[in-house]
């Protein structure tokens, strides 16, 4: 007999650090009242961050969404950005809200990173950058995206929201492209409750990011452009210089559950799963992504995520509709068939991993996916129950 989970088992659970550590961090807030604007643990924070990725131009947000906003705005990014539909809503948004026009191309069938091949037919006299995404944390095409960009004479800019962590050889990832935004919201394996970084090559436009990000200041009574209010605040930073103390800890645990979910997945017919990365990449196992053949498993991804939910367990079709299919997006107009991207967005599945997840659970987890395939093929009836589940009757 198959066991639904007591309580309900989400596609992710942020790692928090010992409350009493971040009682007496916050000690220090209430002693000196500084909150936000600045202040002496976002300037802790910001030195730590520059050597974790072994870099001097970096730059704190409020969140991931903001810095890529600011970013494109203050690089001068204009007219067509080629980029992923298979990605978060925020990659897109980044773009628009800067009233550049995305210019969506197919991914990859391997690791669903944008597909270099794709890119230069749709490039134009217009475009400005490519702005690529390291999907799952998994590295985009590097070598082909920066020899495009270099022959063309455009930005190669990284979403890197899920990336925190990833290196290729000893190199932080941080390292290739102009510039990488890694996201720290409370989902992500690293994170400051939310928060984002830019880390970037010219050390010209650190002075135009942190005035971007505050107002516009110079100083007290200059306002040198037009600017917003973007600021990583005291307990966040705070918060992040907790978290990155365990980074290591959790990467290795997120190894582990992902191997483990490998090893029993990979019997099953119908479920794919992303090939291993190659041996100098070092991953951060930010997702667990796996593709639902709808005849060879027995039932479609989506009879699947909704049969999952009986058992209490909650995974995510990140990131499925692709962005062009949102009805605010509907409009932009896609030459590319984007057959890959299309196809993958309708098999795609992210199952639940996070640091504290036993690994009993991930077994179990297991054991109801191969449940689900085995009475899908053998039990006439079951397909009729799910489309009622579907249909919501
Ligand atoms: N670019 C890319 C490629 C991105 O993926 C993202 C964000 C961005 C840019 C923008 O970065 P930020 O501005 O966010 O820094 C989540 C996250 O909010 C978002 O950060 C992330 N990508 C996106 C992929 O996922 P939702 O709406 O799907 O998350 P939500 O609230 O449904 O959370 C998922 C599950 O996590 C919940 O069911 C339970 C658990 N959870 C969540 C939160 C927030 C917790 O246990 N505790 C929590 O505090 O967007």
């Amino acid at each position: 007999m198959i066991k639904s989970f007591d309580k309900p088992i989400y596609v992710t659970k942020p790692f928090l650090p010992p409350l009493e550590k971040f009682c007496q961090g916050l000690e220090e807030i209430w002693e000196t009242r500084w909150l936000t604007n600045n202040g002496p643990i976002l300037r802790r924070f910001t030195q730590e961050i520059c050597n974790f990725f072994e870099a001097d131009n970096v730059c704190l947000f409020n969140n991931g969404t903001l810095a890529l906003q600011i970013a494109l705005y203050g690089m001068g990014i204009s007219g067509e950005v080629i980029t992923t539909p298979f990605t978060f809503v925020a990659t897109t948004h980044a773009l628009v809200l800067n009233k550049i026009k995305p210019v969506f191309v197919d991914i990859e069938p391997q690791y669903y990173t944008i597909d270099p091949e794709k890119i230069e037919a749709a490039i134009t006299s217009s475009t400005t950058a490519i702005l690529a995404v390291h999907v799952y944390g998994h590295p985009c095409k590097l070598s082909a995206l920066t020899d495009i960009a270099m022959r063309h004479n455009v930005k190669l800019i990284y979403d890197a929201a899920h990336a925190f962590g990833v290196k290729v050889g000893n190199k932080s990832i941080a390292h290739f492209g102009d510039l990488s935004m890694f996201s720290f919201h409370a989902t992500k394996p690293f994170h400051s409750m939310e928060g984002g970084v830019l880390v970037f090559r010219e050390a010209g436009l650190k002075d135009t990011f942190d005035y971007l990000r505050n107002f516009g200041f110079k100083n007290e009574v200059e306002v040198v452009m037009p600017g917003t209010n973007a600021k990583m605040n005291e307990i966040q930073a705070l918060m992040g210089i907790q978290v990155l103390k365990y980074l290591k800890k959790i990467l290795r645990r997120r190894a582990v559950i992902a191997e483990l979910y490998r090893e029993r997945l990979k019997e099953i017919s119908g479920i794919r799963l992303v090939p291993s990365l190659p041996a100098d990449i070092k991953y951060n196992h930010a997702y667990m992504p796996i593709e639902v053949d709808e005849l060879e498993f027995g039932m479609s991804r989506d009879e699947l995520y909704e049969k999952l939910k009986h058992y209490n367990v909650y995974t995510r079709r990140y990131f499925y509709p692709l962005i062009c299919d949102y009805a605010c997006y509907c409009n932009v107009s896609v030459k590319d068939p984007l057959t890959v991207a299309r196809r993958v967005a309708d098999r795609i599945l992210t199952l639940p991993i996070y640091d504290s997840l036993p690994l009993s659970c991930v077994e179990a987890i297991c054991e109801i996916i191969g449940h689900l395939h085995h009475r899908a093929r053998s039990d006439p009836f079951f397909h009729v129950t799910t489309s009622r589940v579907l249909a919501g009757i």
